[in-house]
């Protein structure tokens, strides 16, 4: 992208947000970005992650014009997370949904260029396929179903000491409708070999070096993921074809496991035999810690494990932290729960930071590993200051802690609850 200083270096920025610790702006990027204003920038080491310098607030949106309101963690490549209180859709609009690129969007997503394009299956199938998107549109059963989907590294900004990558608050999810057919019927059509353990995706967007044959990132299940029902191959969001951030024309759904498993912009399904070793499979990529580490603990590569179901979570959408509500009133709290082991079972909520639980009313799923709608009323005695906090609890029993959880050396699976401040009046 292109900075464009459209007014004077403002004096001092305003902090959106205080959760990230670190600046991402650094050396280059750093570089650019005070050519870009027209000078340096004395404070850089204060600049909050995904603070942009309101000098360039209009940049941004030209960055992502579609996704006004969402924050932009990093703009190469392109990442941005939904502030929690526009997460409050029953299902996420494509303009609030969030994005996360490892490298740069194919041209042909640009352009919805469909020429050459097909998707092909092989590997361990007795017979491969290579498929248009109008013969996988016309040949398996098509299917419809609202699916979450949450980058691993959610809640990331919270760990501590602080783990690299994006400094995602709350907004790395969204619950999206998708159409397309099942990756199983198209796996049981090229027959699946007994050898068969796990497949690699692979996609069209060049690695963000732009080195030929580099893949920006190449991940994958085992076998039994990719055959499960809820596996889904998708051409469309929402309705509308895919958007070409969003993977057009084709993307993998893997709900309930991180979303680096949903593979956008897909060319192949590679059947493995053996567990998928493309880009950001291996070394420290998307695996926690086999067992409980201290805070900033070295792990070696050997005592990680991949990454499957994500951990049961919930978040506030309704009303915004910091806001101001009548004491001794009815007062209107809502959000979802999701969770990567299923249904969720329960929501509570406290008040008085944990001594006592209130029950919310909490909706079934549209349909398995969409989020759940919860909804409260609450009455807040007396003036003064209060803490809401959100607990789900899921089918498999597990709750969401209070506190961060195990600290990992990439910060993944922060399910911590979520906590909003309210001001009675
Ligand atoms: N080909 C390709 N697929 C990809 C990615 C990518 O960079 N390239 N990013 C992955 C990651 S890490 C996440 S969190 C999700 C984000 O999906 P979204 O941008 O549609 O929200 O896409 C996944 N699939
Ligand atoms: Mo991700």
């Amino acid at each position: 992208m292109h900075h464009r200083a459209r007014q004077p270096i403002p004096p001092t920025c305003t902090a959106q947000h205080a959760a990230g610790r670190r600046n991402f702006l650094r050396g280059s990027a750093l570089a650019t970005l005070a050519a870009a204003l027209g000078g340096p920038i004395p404070f850089a080491d204060k600049l909050a992650p995904g603070l942009f310098p309101d000098a360039l607030a209009q940049t941004v949106a030209d960055l992502l014009p579609d996704k006004r309101g969402l924050r932009v963690l990093s703009d190469r490549p392109i990442v941005a997370e939904t502030p929690v209180t526009l997460l409050d859709d029953d299902l996420t609009p494509i303009e609030r949904h969030f994005v996360r690129n490892n490298g740069h969007v194919p041209e042909r997503a640009e352009k919805r260029d469909l020429t050459g394009w097909s998707l092909t299956i092989d590997g361990e199938v007795d017979k491969p396929l290579k498929l248009t998107l109008a013969e996988l549109q016309s040949q398996f059963p098509k299917v419809t179903r609202a699916l979450v989907i949450e980058c691993a590294g959610n809640g990331r900004a919270a760990f501590n000491p602080p783990a690299s990558g994006n400094q995602w608050t709350l907004g790395g999810v969204g619950c999206a409708n998708y159409t397309g057919v099942r990756l199983g019927d198209v796996l049981r059509r090229a027959g699946v070999k007994q050898s068969a353990v796990y497949i690699g995706y692979q996609s069209e967007d060049a690695h963000l070096s732009r080195a030929p044959g580099k893949h920006a990132i190449s991940r994958g299940v085992p076998i039994a993921k990719a055959l499960d029902e809820h596996t889904l191959l998708v051409w469309e969001m929402n309705g509308q074809p895919l958007p070409a951030l969003h993977g057009w024309p084709l993307r993998l759904v893997c709900p309930g496991w991180p979303a680096s498993t949903s593979g956008k912009w897909l060319t192949r399904i590679w059947v493995r035999d053996r567990e998928h070793d493309g880009e950001k499979m291996t070394g420290h990529s998307y695996r926690m810690p086999k067992f409980p580490v201290a805070p900033g603990t070295k792990v070696e590569a050997a005592d990680m494990a991949i990454l499957e179901q994500l951990p049961v979570k919930s978040v506030i959408t309704l009303p915004a932290s910091g806001a101001e509500v009548p004491a001794a009133q009815s007062v209107l709290l809502r959000g979802h729960a999701w969770s990567g082991w299923g249904d969720v079972k329960a929501m509570h909520l406290s008040y008085d930071f944990g001594a006592t639980w209130v029950a919310a009313k909490l909706s079934a799923p549209r349909n398995r590993f969409a989020w759940q709608r919860w909804s409260v009323e609450l009455k807040l005695p007396t003036k003064g200051y209060y803490e809401v906090w959100a607990r789900a609890t899921d089918e498999k029993g597990f709750q969401q802690p209070m506190l961060v959880p195990g600290w990992n050396p990439e910060g993944y699976c922060n399910n911590a609850m979520h906590r909003i401040a309210l001001k009675a009046v």
